[in-house]
């Protein structure tokens, strides 16, 4: 089932609460307007998960009432995008703050269970790796968090939308992470997962490093999914992020590793985050994400 042969359909995720950002909340609209319907071809628009404004608490628990919210949108995402694949389309989910992983990622460890599938595989595409736990994170920022979840770490706020984990840790690689806490970084190493750092993409090049990282992630029978973070890129090409971090991708070694990916028939769903318009210079940020959101699913 080729990614190239299906309907694609957009959901978009227009929540913030997981950083500390609020402008995230808009990417969706931003990434609309800059395209996105039009370059992905005759894509079918679902709409959005809109998360209701909650005051998030100073400090490292960000609090009950927006740990409640975030479960709320969640399920709410995570019941859309597994509609998505039971009509055998191609979810892309546009956010909105990373922690919509959470729903996206368990949507398609469900879909597979309920197939009898293995966990599919995984390619994070990130500046960050998203596995920190209430007791290493710095921040109390639950985006940071939501990876740990969906490999099967408890994290309250996600515990429902996980379901104890839904995802193979060994079948995830990391592209592009280069903004680690030492906390975390025990847990991905615990885990298994293989991070690629963008020292490795240019020594290695940007094209060897889709294949490695497809066939780690397509163990067993080829399918995964993809989660790209517009942070991943370096931030003088990609302004309109939430977290800004120094050396990432050019914009050739990110369109290379997105179209070759895109090429791979096994992907499930594809998700662009963190889009920030708040931040962004002119659009340009949001111009890319149409760029990568259709290179992922398939339209290089
Ligand atoms: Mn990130």
């Amino acid at each position: 089932m080729s990614s190239v042969a299906r309907l694609i359909e957009i959901v978009g995720a227009r929540s913030s609460l997981g950083g500390r950002c609020e402008g995230t909340a808009r990417g969706p609209l931003a990434v609309r307007a800059a395209g996105l319907a039009q370059r992905l071809g005759a894509a079918r628009d679902l709409g959005d998960i809109t998360a209701r404004a909650v005051e998030r608490r100073p400090g490292r628990d960000p609090g009950a009432a927006l740990c409640a919210e975030v479960e709320r949108y969640s399920l709410d995402l995570r019941e859309i995008v597994e509609s998505v694949l039971a009509r055998g389309a191609l979810p892309c989910v546009i956010g909105g703050d990373h922690s919509l992983g959470a729903a996206t990622q368990a949507a398609v460890g469900r879909f597979a269970r309920s197939r009898g599938w293995s966990a599919p595989g995984l390619l994070w595409i990130d500046a960050h790796t998203d596995c920190n736990t209430m007791e290493t994170t710095p921040s109390g920022n639950l985006h940071g968090m939501m990876l740990a979840a969906v490999h099967g770490i408890d994290v309250p706020a996600f515990r429902r939308v996980v379901e104890g984990g839904l995802r193979d840790p060994k079948r995830t690689v990391y592209l592009g992470a280069r903004d680690i806490d030492a906390g975390e970084l025990d847990i991905v190493k615990r885990l298994g997962c293989r991070v690629i750092t963008p020292d490795e993409i240019r020594r290695k090049g940007a094209l060897a490093i889709a294949e490695e990282a497809l066939s780690i992630a397509g163990a067993d029978d080829g399918r995964l999914s993809v989660s790209f973070d517009l942070d991943s890129l370096d931030p003088t090409l990609a302004p309109g992020v939430d977290c800004h971090v120094e050396g990432g991708l050019d914009w050739n070694e990110a369109s290379t590793l997105l179209e070759r990916i895109g090429r791979h028939e096994g992907v499930l769903a594809v998700e662009v985050v963190e889009v920030n318009p708040a931040a962004d210079r002119d659009g340009q940020t949001a111009r890319l994400a149409v760029e990568a959101a259709a290179l992922l699913c398939g339209r290089g």
